[in-house]
């Protein structure tokens, strides 16, 4: 059985959500996140040595690392669905967006939040944070610009991937700038599995800051 190693209000729900727009049978193991410092609780060191969350176990083996964890999904589980056919160009776009999520986007949001709380003499940091994230965002915008979804026009695991990018934008910046990135996360957010997900995870809420 599948298990979902599950720390509260964070990345590892969109494993969630990913296994339920699949239909794949998964177990939950849940996680708090620890007091003042939001941290991963020492246990999950015990599954994979980052301690961090998302990760899986499937018949006992891990795997860690979100778009590592939406590729094995799709490939070993999704008999074919949720992605473009390997030999197509739009494959290659899709691989893309799952490794952009973390390897770029990722970074200026999670900066944004920890510079937010720095005094005047960071501001050199928190401007170029600013500018960043920007061009992240301007670029996930306007490829957006013509279409529904990330990759071609049909709903894919990249959108899973990405939507933490876009639910984070939500709470570190003002989405609305970003129109079409801003109707994208909405639209993700009202597919049914997406909503059985927060059902069976519990209360998802991000940080602002
Ligand atoms: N790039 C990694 C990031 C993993 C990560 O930092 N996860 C956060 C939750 S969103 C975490 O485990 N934080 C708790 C901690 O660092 O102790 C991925 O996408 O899996």
């Amino acid at each position: 059985m599948l298990v979902v190693h599950h720390l509260s209000n964070s990345r590892s729900q969109r494993i969630l959500w990913l296994l339920e727009e699949l239909d794949v049978p998964y177990e939950i193991r849940f996680y708090e996140r620890e007091g003042r410092s939001h941290l991963a609780p020492e246990e999950l060191k015990s599954v994979h040595p980052l301690g961090k969350s998302p990760v899986i176990t499937d018949e006992d083996r891990p795997v860690a690392e979100s778009g590592a964890i939406v590729d094995y999904i799709v490939r070993r589980h999704g008999r074919g669905r949720l992605a473009p056919p390997p030999d197509s160009w739009l494959y290659d776009q899709y691989v893309q967006w799952l490794h952009y999520a973390e390897g770029s986007a990722a970074l200026p949001l999670i900066m944004k939040g920890l510079t937010s709380y720095l005094g005047g003499m960071w501001r050199p940091l928190k401007e170029r944070v600013d500018t960043e994230l920007d061009t992240h965002l301007n670029y996930i915008d306007r490829s957006l610009a013509e279409r529904d979804y990330l990759v071609g026009n049909a709903f894919s695991a990249a959108d899973v991937q990405m939507s933490f990018i876009g639910e984070l934008a939500a709470v570190r910046t003002d989405r609305s700038r970003f129109p079409n990135l801003d109707a994208w996360v909405r639209r993700l957010q009202s597919r049914p599995a997406y909503r059985a997900a927060i059902r069976r995870g519990g209360p998802y809420a991000l940080e602002g800051g």
